[in-house]
């Protein structure tokens, strides 16, 4: 086998080719990186920018998948689910509007797999107005196809109807399974909430709690969520992302605009969590930057997204690795981006 990669060729995604190098071919924008490890593969799935023409906003239809077994060969294995297989997703031509996710795996008891896909969409609200919603597709494969168990989001901008100011509040999902199997789902923008899962994976246990980037709720209207905030997570913007590594549990998480990756440790997969600064700033032409942060062969690895393609910007981004180096506290030690 060869040795782990400390060094990469950033963006990892370039083109949209079966050619595992990834040399050649039609460009491809893809953002908002979420890893599973599954077995000796790495399943990297990306949201897919299709802003191919000057303009603002973002227009994102599908998510794609790419799998390696080495951290440098990326296996291009396509669409593996569309914003239109949520029947209630309301994303059109124009928009599509299919936000960053997450997929897990886990067994059932009869030892089979499944893979759980969060997504982030427009739609499924009652009274249809604009706002994003948390949806679930399940399978049996990690390529899909993935289908809705439930026909109705998990989470929807009404269910918290005093938050309708702030549409995309809700995205960005992250799950993580504790060693005890209990399951959690993370998101949000501009406030980090979080809530327990009910064994199904698919339905929400308990209450909501959130916290914001001040450790406080702005006053806003706080009857319905619990806050959660012991320490606070400076400049929280968005796309939280746990893990744990040595027994730390890890929130690395877009902080401020344009957005630098920070984190934050804790004892516990429910906080509370101490804040412990930035590890990456911001990259330049990009105003998003989205982390994930995964083990695989017993290294630690940050996916994120850069937009130094060419043609690239805020709405034309790249999917890039770089490794990640502890102290032996436990914190993290700036990323070194070795390229693009
Ligand atoms: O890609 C669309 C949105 O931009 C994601 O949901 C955010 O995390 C940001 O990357």
């Amino acid at each position: 086998t060869n040795a782990a990669p400390v060094a990469f060729d950033n963006p990892i995604i370039r083109y949209d080719t079966a050619d595992p190098t990834n040399q050649k071919g039609e460009i491809i924008y893809t953002a908002d990186p979420a890893a599973m490890v599954v077995d000796d593969t790495v399943y990297l799935y990306t949201t897919h920018d299709e802003q191919f023409v000057d303009g603002e906003g973002y227009r994102m239809y599908d998510y794609r998948l790419w799998t390696s077994t080495d951290m440098q060969r990326w296996e291009n294995k396509g669409t593996v689910l569309r914003y239109s297989d949520f029947d209630w997703a309301r994303g059109d031509a124009e928009t599509g509007n299919a936000y960053a996710h997450h997929v897990i795996h886990r067994k059932d008891e009869s030892g089979k797999s499944r893979y759980y896909f969060y997504a982030t969409v427009e739609g499924g609200q009652t009274d249809g107005e604009f706002g994003f919603a948390i949806g679930v597709g399940v399978s049996d494969s990690p390529e899909g196809p993935f289908t809705d168990p439930r026909g109705i989001p998990m989470i929807r901008l009404e269910d918290t109807a005093e938050y309708k100011d702030h549409s995309w509040r809700n995205i960005d999902p992250a799950v993580f399974i504790d060693d005890d199997g209990k399951a959690y789902l993370y998101w949000g923008n501009q406030q980090l909430w979080w809530v327990e899962l009910e064994p199904d994976l698919v339905h929400l246990k308990g209450e909501q709690y959130t916290v914001d980037a001040t450790g406080n709720m702005q006053n806003r209207d706080t009857s319905d969520v619990k806050i959660h905030a012991v320490d606070t997570l400076p400049n929280f913007e968005e796309a939280p992302y746990v893990s744990k590594h040595n027994g730390i549990y890890y929130l690395v998480y877009a902080a401020g605009f344009p957005e630098s990756i920070a984190y934050a440790t804790s004892d516990s997969a429910t906080g509370p969590w101490r804040y412990q600064g930035v590890i990456m700033p911001p990259i330049e032409n990009t105003t998003t930057i989205h982390p994930a942060m995964f083990d695989f062969n017993g290294n630690t690895y940050l996916a994120y997204h850069s937009a130094q393609l060419p043609g690239g910007g805020s709405y034309r981004r790249s999917v890039c690795i770089d490794r990640v180096y502890f102290n032996e506290d436990g914190s993290i030690k700036d990323i070194v981006r070795t390229s693009g």
